[in-house]
């Protein structure tokens, strides 16, 4: 659990002079779990450190969902924390699948992100 100060330093590093532009693409997910009950209807919600960037829609019933939607933030900086959170859909609770964070580096990079609850997340993102 990170402390109040630690979390303010990262809601400044978003917020501090020399900002740049980050842009999250290309998100694609592969063999997301599903259950007895529910389909799996996957979406994603990004952040830049605290800040959210949004989320994408909700691909119904696909294990293997590729997204199309572009995320950009304007306040971004080299070493803030990029945060996926992949979701399932459903009637009362969505579901948590997984979270992928690291640290941003300047330039355009592809990582892949295994999901603690099944499956495989893709992204890119472009900092600069
Ligand atoms: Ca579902």
């Amino acid at each position: 659990m990170a402390s109040a100060p630690a979390l303010l330093v990262l809601v400044l590093a978003c917020l501090t002079a020399t900002q740049a532009q980050v842009k999250v693409f290309n998100l694609r997910a592969t063999g997301l779990p599903s259950n007895l009950i529910s389909t799996t209807d996957g979406y994603v919600k990004v952040f830049c450190s605290s800040a959210s960037m949004g989320e994408t829609s909700v691909i119904n019933n696909n294990a293997d969902p590729w997204w199309k939607e572009e995320f950009s933030y304007f306040k971004a900086q080299e070493n803030d924390v990029l945060r996926l959170e992949v979701y399932d859909s459903d009637f009362l609770f969505d579901d948590r699948l997984g979270v992928c964070q690291r640290q941003m580096k300047l330039g355009t990079h592809t990582h892949d992100c295994y999901l603690e609850k099944g499956g495989t997340l893709n992204y890119s993102y472009t900092l600069g």
